[in-house]
């Protein structure tokens, strides 16, 4: 009843044409039809205009908005002549594992001309998650805000008078498609991009760029919910604004203990609900991302910049480029205290109405490095790697192949899969102290699974290596959130560091950054049968292998069983 009257009084407005208005905290389950049809559209950033992939013309993409235990059905017709999938990035997936999305490993592709409808329901999480393509490099201009409203009041004192999204992404002026193809027939890196974009616009900063700077107007006193989204492909971002204090209050569609911080650092693939409090009288304020740096490799060190502009500022959008001072709470590009100290504020909300689930007790261990390795160049062939070789990277030791199947279907129908994925480090060595250029860097390649019962509670120890270099990797889990229970510096030692977990109120994510040269600690209870992807959200690491798999066996019950496959499921 409380609820029923909470939220009959209380309607919240998105401020932003990328946005549609819905109303808040609807007591009845509803059904959410949507149509995204993948198509081009020339898109002018930069001063050149390119064609872009695009869901129904947009760049970003049109926003999902439900309530938390609706049912969702987005039936996406493939325009192009090119193949696609779309992923719901952070959404459970319980037992419907074939909506999931990510090509070869939940469904084949959705062929040119072809559908296929995303069916799943969205329950026991609620707060800002995000979709994109989930084959090649399509997630460049192919992504947008899935935001689940809940059933309950917000945890938070806060009022929240409107809603604004933050969604960062990456620009090329050069198509984006022939990234990775380029990338996977040298051995290369990929071309760094050319802007960093708040909901698709670069700002002024760069070139022939004023008119594509993200305003939003606000207005004094009033407590606005960002939803930030970092949609970009291959750069962990600090953002910042000018004057004001954000307060953290959910990550991942899960809720936190609330905290106020001058600035984010946020990795692809993490999102975060802020509250922001326009307390200050009048003018325009600066908001800006830019990269926090733990790659020696090339990449984009420049700067995206929109504007709170507050309603009764006289002052017009400011053209030259000279007069932008950039946010003073704005991290330096190299500071990893910032990150470290940030990160670490992180925790679960834990109360009795939503309580932290972490278990506290495992049933398996599984240690794996995260490395960047080199591949010999094969005869015959020009490699643009390190040392005329080519780049590669691994999870212990495994650069993952992706097959020409559907990985879950494949599992589904009881064919056999490889499920020989090494649960520990094939070699004990000093992970993050080894010399990179003496060492042997060469991974294996396959298509390497491992499974686990309905119900383990695993613990995933995700060691980073200094193979190439140590980096920041943001390592995301499909169909669970996690516990982060413990991370550090170095090597992850068992004796010393088990102790020191969090087993109280960790942050649950569906990302976590594993710190530059160090180690992070997941725990997930495994109750979502299927067979989920793990992987670098890094683009440039995935598409050199950096990823892997489990299976989550079904249940004895019916209910912990996976669903069947869905009749329209695209076949390879
Ligand atoms: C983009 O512009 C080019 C050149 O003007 C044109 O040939 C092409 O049809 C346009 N594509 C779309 C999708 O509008
Ligand atoms: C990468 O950049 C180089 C140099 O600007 C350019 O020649 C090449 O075509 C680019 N590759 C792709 C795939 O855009
Ligand atoms: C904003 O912060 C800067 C740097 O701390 C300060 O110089 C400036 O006066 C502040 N502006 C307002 C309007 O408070
Ligand atoms: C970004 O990199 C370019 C090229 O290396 C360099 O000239 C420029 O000074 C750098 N900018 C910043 C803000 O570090
Ligand atoms: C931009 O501002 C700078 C510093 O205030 C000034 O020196 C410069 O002349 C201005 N440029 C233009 C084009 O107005
Ligand atoms: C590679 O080069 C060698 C020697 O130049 C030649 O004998 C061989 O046929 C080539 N192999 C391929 C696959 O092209
Ligand atoms: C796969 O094997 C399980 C256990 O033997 C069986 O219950 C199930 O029906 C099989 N699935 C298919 C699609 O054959
Ligand atoms: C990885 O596997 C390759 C190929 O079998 C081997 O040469 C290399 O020593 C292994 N490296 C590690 C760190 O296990
Ligand atoms: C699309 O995917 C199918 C199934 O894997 C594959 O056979 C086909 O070659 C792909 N088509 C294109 C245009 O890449
Ligand atoms: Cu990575």
């Amino acid at each position: 009843m409380m609820n029923q009257y909470y939220c009959d009084s209380t309607t919240i407005f998105i401020l932003s044409l990328l946005v549609t208005t819905i109303p808040f905290c609807s007591t009845s389950t509803t059904s959410n039809h949507y149509h995204f049809n993948v198509e081009w559209r020339n898109i002018t950033r930069l001063c050149s205009t390119k064609p872009i992939l695009t869901v129904n013309g947009r760049y970003p993409g049109p926003t999902i908005a439900v309530n938390e235990g609706d049912n969702v059905q987005i039936k996406v017709t493939n325009g192009v002549s090119i193949n696609t999938t779309i992923h719901w990035h952070g959404i459970k997936q319980v037992r419907t594992g074939w909506a999931d999305g990510p090509a070869y490993v939940t469904q084949c592709p959705i062929r040119p001309g072809q559908s296929y409808t995303y069916k799943f329901t969205v329950s026991g999480q609620r707060g800002t998650l995000w979709w994109h393509a989930h084959i090649a490099w399509q997630r460049a201009t192919v992504y947008g805000a899935f935001i689940i409203y809940p059933r309950m009041p917000y945890p938070f004192a806060a009022p929240v008078d409107a809603e604004v999204p933050i969604i960062f992404g990456e620009w090329w002026n050069l198509p984006v498609e022939g990234i990775e193809d380029e990338m996977k027939m040298y051995g290369s890196g990929p071309n760094s991009s050319d802007a960093y974009t708040i909901n698709g616009l670069p700002g002024s900063l760069y070139p022939c760029s004023v008119q594509d700077t993200f305003v939003q107007m606000v207005e004094y006193g009033k407590t606005y919910m960002l939803r930030i989204i970092n949609a970009a492909l291959n750069d962990e971002l600090f953002f910042a604004i000018a004057n004001h204090t954000l307060t953290v209050v959910e990550i991942d569609a899960s809720y936190t203990k609330p905290f106020d911080t001058e600035a984010i650092m946020i990795t692809p693939g993490q999102t975060f609900t802020v509250l922001l409090k326009t307390n200050q009288h009048n003018g325009m304020f600066v908001m800006a991302a830019r990269p926090y740096l733990t790659t020696v490799f090339p990449f984009d060190n420049s700067t995206t910049i929109g504007f709170l502009k507050y309603n009764k500022a006289t002052t017009a959008l400011i053209t030259n480029t000279s007069n932008i001072i950039l946010p003073h709470n704005l991290p330096h590009m190299e500071d990893h205290a910032y990150a470290t100290k940030f990160v670490s504020q992180l925790r679960s909300l834990g109360t009795t109405q939503y309580p932290c689930k972490v278990p506290k007790n495992i049933d398996k261990r599984v240690v794996i490095t995260i490395s960047l390795n080199l591949e010999d160049c094969p005869t015959n062939k020009t490699c643009k790697g390190y040392n005329g070789k080519r780049f590669a990277a691994a999870m212990n030791n495994q650069s993952f192949v992706r097959p020409l199947t559907s990985i879950l279907e494949w599992h589904y129908r009881n064919y056999s899969l490889t499920q020989d994925f090494p649960l520990k480090p094939p070699h004990v060595f000093d992970y993050t102290g080894v010399d990179p250029l003496t060492h042997n860097l060469n991974p294996n390649f396959g298509t390497k699974l491992f499974a686990v019962e309905y119900g383990t509670r695993l613990e995933i120890v995700l060691q980073g290596t200094s193979f190439l270099n140590v980096e920041n990797h943001p390592i995301h889990i499909h169909g669970h959130n996690f516990f982060i229970v413990g991370t550090g510096f170095g090597n992850f030692n068992a004796k010393k560091d088990i102790g020191r977990y969090n087993l109280v109120d960790p942050p649950e994510r569906n990302t976590v950054g594993v710190p530059m040269g160090g180690w992070a600690a997941i725990r997930i209870n495994a109750n979502n049968p299927g067979v989920w992807f793990m992987h670098c959200h890094l683009e440039e690491h995935t598409s050199w292998g950096l990823a892997s798999g489990f299976i989550v066996k079904s249940g004895a019950k019916p209910s912990q069983r996976l669903l069947p496959p869905p009749d329209d499921l695209p076949q390879c």
